[in-house]
């Protein structure tokens, strides 16, 4: 069972149906709320924009810092990039792009989605090896299976138009199933010119994407088995936050998985998946160079699998990954030129968990969990045209070749969620955790002073430290869930202390071939270092709903997170503002219109290590509706900033092209200006 505001579940159930394969439309009557499902999903909203991480934005505790159009980065209370455990299709992803660009959330279009969710507070050790910064979820619709031998064809289909940017998307889903088989074809066409906000254009911001997936399911018996590839290549792309801007990002992702129903009750599943991703990025394409011309090849290449058993209350499993990074940079006017940004770096993940999950008492509830990962790192040597001609090149290569690269991390991850229920209206939750997670390859082994960082886009250069230490983040919540078919509102207050939490500190002075080269390459003459640091992150976060009467409804979020060093007086970097939705709905049986406030505080409590820019707050107003003239077609339109605002969203990051005529170079990028969209979905 879903908690679904009621408008939104009106709005879900109506979507769902259409979105979903032949379910017969839920029955619309609320009769008491269920209380909030974990994880708590977003019902499907209009779609206004290809960026599955406008969706993201709409949980609560929830973020997304956007380095472009399509290259959103999940944050969740405060923590984000590779602190954040995103699960696409139930796969964790590896990113080929040392920035990111190739993220998660990339890897599925909003044209074909099916659901975004989140696991409030502490997420279960059993959604993933290294969830310090919590568990998100994305998964594309799938076909069903049929209840008869006889095959039947159905299908999905959805095409979408913005205006801003010339924004035009589409969606299929086909599939040919009966009751033991299920063919499936799925795909998408992303395309989109330069966005506009009210002082101009962002360029670049233009974007183009296209995936195609087969995938085969059988179930026989209480087995089923499914068989999915995917392949998926974007194209040129702006990421005007970034130094470079995508030119290509593609691969195939193949993922297979078993699950057999034991005679003794049980089940056993199994998945093995494998990803094989190539990335080109360049400074000469859709910018202008500046001094000099650069483009970037990088390539990753992961294997991941995952065991489970479960039975009663227990889930035990094993599940692992290995992965394989490569990038090196080039002069596109000078053949000679190369540097050897991440060579042959390896990042194996082995981790076994146990989940007890049930009641223990009439009222209480208990969720609890741990894990024990080992992470094993390498990287091989660099080496760099630069060296011949330049000393602190030579020197910082030398140091790095002669280094133990070869780093091992053991991360115990331990979980307890207790829920007491105090009657069928309240429930209480409280959570204490303990989660790590090791270094990435980035943090390790950049051993020039650049800006791979993982997406940070703060323009520092960065070098890294290979024995570096683990982060470990002590966790509690405390929550509360109060429903009834009139209201419902469930905060959650909580505390993150985290030690060795890895961050950029200035690189010391005695390092002089590391600054002397950080001047040189793109006159940073104060880097960061990456270096075990002490944090803590604390704040609320709640959704709730008001049913004002049959007709209007009022719903929202509220996300708070405040992120300090605790190390020195510094603040977190790129740290949410305070944020609210409140939605206004008129309903009706076969229509909606929703009337949005997005307000956003201002955000003065920057980074000053990361230099960190300051924000102003703002509001933008949302119109949007929906309306289903038969069962299976659902048509959505609205307008996004009807107001056409100019504001600065503060997890945008600055801007890097010199020659864009309507921005700054350095300014904060702006948000986007008016944008009316409208959206039409089919099934059958
Ligand atoms: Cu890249």
């Amino acid at each position: 069972m879903r908690y679904k505001f009621l408008p939104l579940f009106i709005l879900a159930a109506s979507s769902q149906h259409v979105l979903a394969e032949h379910v017969s439309l839920p029955a619309m009557s609320v009769e008491g709320v269920p209380g909030e499902a974990t994880p708590y999903e977003l019902p499907i909203f209009a779609i206004s924009s290809p960026d599955t991480g406008d969706l993201v934005k709409r949980l609560p505790g929830a973020n997304v810092n956007k380095n472009g159009p399509i290259t959103s980065i999940a944050q969740y209370r405060g923590l984000f990039a590779d602190r954040v455990n995103v699960l696409i299709d139930g796969v964790r992803l590896n990113q080929a792009g040392p920035n990111r660009m190739d993220s998660p959330l990339s890897a599925i279009p909003s044209s074909r989605l099916a659901d975004v969710s989140v696991y409030r507070g502490i997420a279960p050790v059993s959604t993933g090896i290294e969830t310090i910064g919590g568990t998100m979820t994305a998964n594309s619709k799938q076909a069903e299976f049929t209840s008869t031998d006889e095959f039947e064809f159905h299908g999905n289909v959805n095409a979408g138009y913005a205006e801003n940017g010339n924004t035009r998307q589409a969606g299929l889903l086909a599939s040919i199933a009966n009751a033991r088989h299920r063919f499936q074809v799925a795909g998408s066409v992303d395309r989109g010119n330069d966005l506009e906000f009210d002082g101009g254009d962002i360029d670049p911001s233009k974007h183009t994407r296209d995936t195609i997936s087969l995938g085969y399911g059988l179930q026989q018996n209480g087995n089923e088995f499914s068989l999915d590839i995917e392949h998926h290549d974007t194209g040129e792309t702006g990421t005007a936050a970034l130094p470079m801007d995508i030119i290509f990002a593609r691969g195939e992702h193949y993922k297979t998985s078993f699950d057999k129903a034991l005679s003794n009750g049980a089940t056993v599943s199994a998945s093995l998946n494998y990803q094989d991703d190539e990335h080109r990025m360049a400074n000469y394409v859709l910018r202008s160079p500046g001094m000099m011309q650069r483009h970037a090849d990088a390539e990753v290449e992961s294997v991941g699998y995952r065991f489970t058993y479960a039975q009663n209350n227990w889930l035990v499993g094993i599940d692992g990954d290995q992965a394989d990074h490569d990038t090196d940079i080039f002069d596109p006017t000078n053949t000679m030129f190369y540097i050897n940004n991440f060579n042959d770096v390896e990042r194996d993940r082995y981790s076994a968990f146990t989940e007890w999950s049930g009641n223990i008492s009439s009222n209480w509830k208990l969720q609890s969990g741990a894990r024990i990962t080992y992470v094993q790192t390498d990287a091989g040597e660099v080496d760099s045209s630069m060296a011949m001609m330049n000393a602190n090149v030579r020197t910082l290569r030398d140091q790095f070749n002669a280094a133990d690269r070869s780093q091992n991390d053991t991360l115990i991850d331990l979980s307890m969620v207790f829920t007491h229920t105090i009657n069928s209206d309240i429930d209480l939750e409280f959570g204490l955790a303990r989660k790590q997670r090791a270094p990435s390859y980035q943090e390790r082994y950049l051993w020039l002073p650049m800006q791979s960082t993982s997406g940070l886009a703060d323009g520092n250069n960065h070098i890294g430290t290979i024995d570096l230490d683990p982060e470990t983040a002590y966790q509690a919540e405390l929550g509360l869930d109060w429903h009834t078919p009139k209201a419902g509102v469930s905060p959650r207050v909580f505390y993150h202390h985290i030690n060795d939490y890895i961050q950029g500190t200035a690189v010391p002075s005695s390092n002089m071939a590391a600054l002397m080269v950080s001047n040189m390459m793109g006159g940073d003459t104060t880097p960061l270092q990456y270096n075990n640091v002490d944090a803590k992150l604390y704040g609320v976060d709640t959704n709730w709903f008001v049913s004002l009467s049959n007709e209007w409804q009022l719903d929202g979020t509220l996300s708070y997170v405040r992120g300090k060093r605790r190390d020195t007086s510094d603040n977190l970097y790129r740290i949410a503002p305070l944020s609210a939705r409140t939605m206004l709905s008129y309903v009706q049986t076969n229509w909606r219109i929703g009337f949005e406030a997005e307000t956003i505080a201002r955000q003065n409590k920057v980074s000053t290590e990361n230099e960190e820019q300051k924000t102003s707050g703002y509001a933008v107003f949302n119109l949007t509706g929906n309306y289903q003239p038969k069962d299976n077609v659902l048509i959505t339109a609205g307008i996004n900033n009807l107001f056409d605002r100019d504001y600065e969203d503060h997890l945008a990051g600055y801007n890097r092209i010199s020659d864009n005529a309507d921005i700054a170079l350095g300014d904060r990028l702006p948000g986007l200006g008016r944008s009316a969209y409208i959206a039409a979905n089919v099934s059958w």
